[in-house]
């Protein structure tokens, strides 16, 4: 089942950080999609809970080099 979080990101400087946080996102196993808006500070990721887990996607940002605020369920 696939599964939506949005994650509240610090440390973004422009867009290309946010591209940054993409591609780590996009190389994690289970990842679907990754979507990262710098204006909004936020980046919404789509994954399958069969394969990862949130605190996973939280070791990719942090792999990137940003840090997680907040994290907000989507659905
Ligand atoms: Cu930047």
């Amino acid at each position: 089942m696939s599964k939506i979080v949005a994650l509240k990101i610090s440390d973004m400087h422009c867009v290309s950080c946010a591209m940054n946080i993409d591609g780590e996102l996009e190389d994690t196993e289970g990842v679907v999609s990754a979507s990262t808006n710098y204006a909004k500070a936020e980046t919404r990721v789509e994954f399958d809970e069969e394969k990862v887990n949130v605190e996973k996607l939280l070791d990719a940002v942090k792999r990137a080099g940003y840090t997680v605020i907040d994290m907000i369920d989507q659905e």
